[in-house]
């Protein structure tokens, strides 16, 4: 590339979280609660762990087309994760440098759904014949950040939508919402003390009214311990749907990690710590629940 991949990647960063933060209502009421309490002083005092987003692997679509535009931004995609009950497959992204957050990216196997539901999806991906993402300019940031808001097929019918979601609730929320940032992530470690363990960053969220996703249990933790994850439960908006109905849907969540250092590193004081000592990547068991913020099974649970 012979842009300087930083500019457009800033506009696409900013334009993404606007459009998140003004749909998902928990964002801005955890961000200005740690203002309140004066654990932070700005929103950018929040560090983002990592963003992600949904895919369909069909033809022109999924991560390998969604990819190249944040590779064309230096983006390096690392480890695979598979989600074999889902039906998912995941990559991660290390970015340029440490100041940006990563980024998980997931597509769902269309092959493996049941006929009906490969029908429903393919109806609407078919038209797309060639990969779009080759059309953009990607030095262009305000193209980009605009070709992440534009819809790429038509809405569903509410009835196909239905269909999908009794099968993939991945499926309904990527045939509805598309490519919008499904999560951004508050590294909690980064946070002063009272609020920087997973524990009391939970209760504070909690004692805000937020509902945490508890598939799995509140905290996700890895199999080495290093990496813990929680994260909020989608709450519900109204969508209309091309027959004309309105359906309450999930969108999108937040998510709160807390990195803990690697073992090497484990006798820097806490200060002195800085991204490359702690855990790096994801955990296939945690990501696994943590899909499931979005899944009616726990947007329902407390109704
Ligand atoms: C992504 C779920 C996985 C993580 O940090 O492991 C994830 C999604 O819901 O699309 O975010
Ligand atoms: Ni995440």
């Amino acid at each position: 590339m012979h842009f300087d991949e930083q500019k457009p990647l800033d506009i696409v960063l900013n334009d993404l979280f606007n459009h998140y933060r003004s749909h998902v209502a928990d964002v801005s009421t955890i961000t200005n609660a740690l203002l309140k309490n004066g654990v932070i002083n700005a929103q950018e005092d929040i560090v983002n762990d990592h963003i992600a987003f949904r895919t369909l692997g069909v033809p022109h679509l999924g991560i390998r087309s969604f990819e190249k535009i944040f590779l064309a931004y230096g983006y390096t995609r690392r480890d695979y994760y598979h989600f074999e009950e889902k039906k998912l497959h995941a990559y991660w992204y290390a970015p340029p440098t440490p100041n940006y957050p990563r980024i998980f990216v997931s597509e769902l196997i269309v092959s493996a759904l049941s006929l009906e539901a490969q029908q429903i999806i393919r109806k609407y991906t078919a038209p797309i014949v060639e990969d779009p993402v080759d059309k953009l300019d990607l030095a262009n940031g305000e193209e980009v950040a605009s070709f992440l808001q534009t819809p790429l097929w038509e809405l569903p019918t509410s009835e196909e939508y239905k269909r999908l979601l009794a099968e993939s609730e991945y499926a309904a929320w990527v045939i509805y919402n598309r490519y919008y940032l499904n999560h951004y992530t508050i590294s909690i470690h980064e946070l002063p003390d009272g609020y920087n363990t997973l524990e009391e960053f939970n209760a504070f969220v909690e004692s805000l009214g937020i509902t945490l996703n508890t598939a799995g249990g509140k905290i996700k933790t890895s199999e080495d311990g290093l990496l813990r994850q929680s994260s909020t439960v989608s709450t519900l908006y109204s969508a209309s749907f091309s027959d004309g109905e309105t359906l309450e849907i999930a969108g999108s969540y937040v998510e709160f990690a807390e990195r803990g250092p690697l073992p090497e590193f484990s006798k820097v004081p806490k200060g002195q710590l800085k991204r490359e000592h702690r855990r790096d990547g994801f955990e296939t068991n945690n990501a696994d629940k943590i899909f499931e913020s979005t899944y009616t099974t726990q947007i329902k649970k407390d109704r």
